[in-house]
C-alpha cells in the first residue's frame, strides 16, 4: 500500500477486518517487519489520539519513530507556490518536504482544512505534495477532507459491539463553538457505506449537506428525532458547513441550535443505542455527561481501537516497501 487516503486504499474490507483483529489478539506478531525502518509523523495540527496511536502503532511493528510539529519548533512552512515568502514563513513545503522524505521510510500527515477556500481543501493539496515530492508512502492523520485511521477504527468499534448482524448507525451533527473540519463525518460515511451491513443514516441541520461523495447512498433524515428512532448506534460529531448547498457558507457556523445536542432523552428515541465520538468532544455542547459517562458510551473503546486500525495500515505499508 503506497498510501491511505481513502477506504478502497485498504482493499477488500473483510480482510482488513480480520487483520485488525488478527492484531487485537497479538499486537506484537509483525514487530520484525518494522525493524530498521522510520516512520515521520508530521503535525501541522494538534493532536492527542492520533499521535499517541500511531506511535504505539508503529513501535509493536518494530518501526523508529520521529514526530515533528511543524507549528512548534520547525521552521514556519509556506505551502502556496509563487508567493513572495517576505512574511514570517522561512522555508517551502517544496523543500522540506523532499528533505524529510530522506529521513524516513512512511510518512503521517495531520493537516486541516483552512475552511476558507473549499476548491484547495477539497484538492487535498498539502497531502497530495507530500505524495508528489516525499518519494515516500504517505497515510492520512486527518488531512483537509478525510480522517481514514478514526473512521477505520470505528468501523471495528462497531462490528465488536454490534447485537445485529445490520446494525443501525446515525450520524448526527451536533452544535459547537468553533468551526470544524468535515474531515471525520466524510470519512465515517465513506466507510460505513463501504462496509456491506451498516444501514447508515445522517442526520444534520439544512444547509449542512455532506459532500455527495462521501454520503453515497446514505439516507439524509433532516429530522433528528426520526433518524434516532430504532438506532443501534449514534455517531455524535459538530462539522462546519461544507459549502455544498451554498458555497459562500463554506467553513461557517450557519447553525448553532442546542437542541440537536446528544442528551439521555435522544438516546431514548434509539434501541438502547450505544454513544460514540472521535473525541476530542466538548461536554454539554455535543454530548452531556450522563450520556458520555453512561455504559452505552463507546468514546474510549474507540480511542483504543486507534492502535489498531493504524497498526493494520503501517503494516500493509511496511509490506509493500
Ligand atoms: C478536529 C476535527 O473536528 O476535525 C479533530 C477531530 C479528531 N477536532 C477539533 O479540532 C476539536
Ligand atoms: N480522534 C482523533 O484523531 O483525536 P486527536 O485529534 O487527539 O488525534
Amino acid at each position: 500500500m503506497k498510501s491511505f487516503i481513502n477506504v478502497q486504499d485498504i482493499g477488500p474490507l473483510e480482510k482488513a477486518m480480520a487483520e485488525a483483529f488478527e492484531i487485537k489478539n497479538d499486537r506484537f506478531k509483525y514487530q520484525h517487519l518494522g525493524k530498521n525502518k522510520t516512520l515521520m509523523m508530521i503535525f501541522f495540527n494538534n493532536s492527542l489520539r492520533t499521535r499517541l496511536s500511531t506511535q504505539k502503532a508503529a513501535m509493536n511493528l518494530g518501526m523508529n519513530v520521529i514526530v515533528l510539529d511543524v507549528n512548534a519548533g520547525a521552521w514556519k512552512l509556506e505551502t502556496e507556490r509563487g508567493v513572495i515568502m517576505d512574511g514570517d514563513k522561512s522555508e517551502h513545503l517544496l523543500e522540506a518536504i523532499p528533505v524529510m522524505g530522506c529521513y524516513c521510510d512512511v510518512i503521517g500527515v495531520r493537516s486541516f482544512a483552512g475552511l476558507t477556500d473549499r476548491e484547495y481543501d477539497y484538492a487535498e493539496t498539502v497531502l497530495h505534495q507530500f505524495i508528489k515530492y516525499s518519494g515516500k508512502p504517505v497515510f492520512a492523520m486527518e488531512t483537509a477532507t478525510v480522517h481514514p485511521l478514526q473512521a477505520f477504527a470505528d468501523l471495528i468499534t462497531i462490528e465488536e459491539h454490534k447485537t445485529v448482524k445490520k446494525p443501525k448507525v446515525v450520524l448526527t451533527w451536533a452544535p459547537h463553538c468553533r468551526a470544524l473540519p468535515q474531515a471525520v463525518p466524510n470519512s465515517f460515511a465513506e466507510w460505513m457505506n463501504a462496509a456491506d451491513d451498516v444501514d447508515l443514516v445522517i442526520t444534520h441541520p439544512k444547509g449542512y449537506e455532506l459532500d455527495p461523495k462521501f454520503v453515497g447512498n446514505a439516507r439524509v433524515e433532516y429530522d433528528q428525532k426520526k433518524a434516532f428512532d430504532g438506532a443501534d448506534f449514534i455517531y455524535a460529531k459538530n462539522w462546519s458547513n461544507p459549502g455544498v448547498t451554498n458555497p459562500a457558507d463554506y467553513g461557517k457556523i450557519t447553525c448553532e441550535d442546542r437542541s440537536w445536542t446528544v442528551d439521555t432523552e435522544h438516546m431514548s428515541w434509539t434501541n438502547n443505542g450505544k454513544f460514540m465520538h472521535c473525541l476530542p468532544v466538548r461536554r454539554n455542547l455535543i454530548v452531556t455527561d450522563d450520556v458520555i459517562e453512561s455504559p452505552n458510551s463507546l468514546v474510549i473503546p474507540e480511542a483504543a481501537n486507534r492502535e489498531i486500525s493504524c497498526s493494520v495500515v503501517l503494516k500493509r505499508i511496511l509490506e509493500s516497501l
